[in-house]
């Protein structure tokens, strides 16, 4: 059901440089309607935002809860640059999260390869979908939901724990400002996109490091980040990478506070 937006919106995102601008009341995926658009032709930097999703998508074909009221659900629509690296934009998404909710003095860590946590409970998780055609990139969909208020945040069923902004800064966190906010660090983040700083603030974001994790079927001591943004991981055999968006990373040891 597109609407028009909610005054606060197009007040809170005036400032930034965007492309056309989107509202649903209710949408099944803003990820799957952005795909639609991009195979359309859509314009870099155009936004989709739902205020509700009745079929939010993770990765694999895992749901993502969006109740109405209670949480961010948006895509960015982005055309990739020459030079612009088409692994790097889950993490675009995460750092530009993480930044937004640290400036709002929030413990917050980047769980590679695609959740934003606070205080080790997942608030935010990061779905970029890329349209190749043949070799060409020709766009990718990035996919943001961040649990705002309590009720985003699903009561049961969940392997690992999960959080909301409210819970860490009380209410009442205005959705549109921190929309504005992320939107605007990832667009900063974006203009260095290829640089080794970008890689560099990714790592340092990165929560577990220094502890012994799994991902998929490999267990090590999370060391830090290739150059590709593989996970780096240090085993008894030596230092081995691990990539994929699919993976899961999971804590192996004690409870980790980050
Ligand atoms: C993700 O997948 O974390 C990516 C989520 C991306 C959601 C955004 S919302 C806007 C855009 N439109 C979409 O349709 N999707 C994107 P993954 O790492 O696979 O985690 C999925 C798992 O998170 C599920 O299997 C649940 O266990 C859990 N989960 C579902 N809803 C959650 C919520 N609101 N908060 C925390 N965990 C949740």
């Amino acid at each position: 059901m597109k609407t028009a937006p909610p005054p606060g919106l197009l007040t809170a995102l005036a400032p930034l440089p965007l492309g056309p601008l989107e509202y649903h009341a209710s949408l099944g995926s803003t990820n799957d309607l952005a795909a639609e658009q991009l195979a359309n032709g859509a314009a870099d930097r155009t936004l989709i935002v739902a205020d509700e999703q009745t079929r939010g998508r993770g990765r694999l074909g895992r749901s993502w809860l969006t109740p109405p009221g209670a949480a961010l659900a948006f895509s960015l629509i982005l055309r990739p640059l020459p030079g612009e690296p088409g692994w790097a934009f889950t993490a675009l998404g995460a750092l530009a999260v993480h930044d937004a909710l640290a400036a709002r003095g929030l413990p917050a860590a980047v769980k590679w390869p695609n959740d934003v946590l606070i205080g080790g409970k997942k608030v935010c998780g990061v779905l970029a979908e890329a349209d190749w055609q043949g070799s060409s990139l020709q766009g990718i969909v990035l996919g943001i939901g961040v649990n705002v208020r309590a009720d985003a945040v699903p009561a049961a069923g969940l392997p690992f724990p999960a959080t909301c902004v409210e819970a860490a800064l009380g209410p009442p966190v205005d959705r549109w400002d921190l929309l504005a906010h992320i939107l605007q660090q990832l667009l900063a983040w974006r203009s260095r996109i290829a640089s080794p700083d970008f890689l560099s603030a990714w790592e340092a974001r990165l929560a577990y490091r220094g502890d012994l994790v799994r991902v998929g079927s490999q267990e090590g001591i999370l060391d830090g980040l290739d150059p590709g943004g593989g996970l780096r991981l240090r085993t008894p055999e030596g230092l081995v990478s691990v990539s994929g968006g699919d993976l899961s990373l999971r804590p192996s040891g004690a409870p980790h506070l980050c």
